[in-house]
């Protein structure tokens, strides 16, 4: 990617799989130059980056093609239970990635890449397979899915997403930006909490709000929830200063009872606009 110092770059393409059918079984996105060096957070600052397979359906937003995994700036990296994998085909990936640089007044340009480290498992492996559900507070088919805290008091934001499926979640793990305190998730038919992931910060002398890691589980047998129970993923951010544009994203794999997934579906192409 070409960054600018001094503002935002967005990027929508297609990258390279592995190119092998084979299962997914962990994921963590790392932002490098050319030399492979990381980059750090004061030369720029990685909004998001989402990696979408287009030969499958996103169950929580199914006229999208599959979001299966996702970066921000905490770069919480998902590992699933043993024995679960994300199953994917040899077709290329869509990609999209939101980078802003941090050189104020800085002109021109610098290369940087994303770099996906993957556990990898071949075809022939055995393993379950998991549907990726994507949660936001802004609805799961919001391309956006950004929101503003006004500021004045703890705020939270909601969305309810009706479970299409009879099955139980084995791992999730939360998106929030600079302020955010936690994001739950809760099935409210059921009145039982399914999976809470809070904010950890990082004291920096200059920087009050430093968020470095969102908690995450993986375990089995899992969270059971029913097909039409309803998911309320809640969002709280501390209310100390207005924030604009942060996001309340929760990313769970899920394994259905009846497993519809797999790679019958069939998407021409991602749609990357
Ligand atoms: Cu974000």
């Amino acid at each position: 990617m070409t960054i600018k110092y001094d503002g935002m770059t967005e990027v929508f393409d297609l990258v390279e799989s592995p190119g092998v059918p084979g299962f997914i079984t962990s994921a963590r996105a790392t932002l490098i130059d050319d030399e492979g060096r990381r980059v750090g957070h004061h030369m720029a600052h990685l909004h998001h980056a989402v990696w979408v397979n287009p030969q499958k359906q996103d169950l929580a937003c199914p006229e999208w093609p599959d979001r299966f995994f996702g970066s921000g700036k905490e770069r919480t990296p998902m590992r699933l239970p043993d024995g679960y994998g994300y199953e994917v085909g040899e077709s290329d990936w869509g990609f999209t990635a939101h980078i802003d640089g941090m050189h104020s007044g800085h002109p021109g340009t610098f290369e940087a890449f994303i770099r996906l480290d993957l556990g990898f498992a071949p075809a022939d492996s055995g393993l379950t397979d998991i549907a990726p559900v994507w949660f936001s507070v802004t609805g799961e088919c919001d391309a956006d899915a950004e929101f503003d805290v006004p500021g004045g008091s703890r705020y939270t934001e909601s969305d309810v997403w009706r479970a299409t499926e009879t099955g139980r979640f084995i791992a999730a793990a939360g998106h929030l930006h600079d302020g955010g305190l936690a994001l739950e998730l809760r099935n409210t038919t059921t009145n039982e909490s399914i999976f809470t992931s809070r904010a950890l910060y990082e004291r920096r002398p200059r920087e009050f709000w430093y968020l470095t890691r969102m908690t995450s589980f993986a375990r089995t047998p899992g969270v059971a929830v029913d097909e039409g129970d309803d998911l309320r993923l809640t969002a709280a951010y501390d209310g100390g200063r207005r924030r604009q544009g942060v996001m309340g994203i929760m990313l769970g794999a899920f394994v259905a009872n009846e497993v519809p997934t797999g790679l019958a579906y069939a998407f021409s192409a991602p749609d990357l606009g």
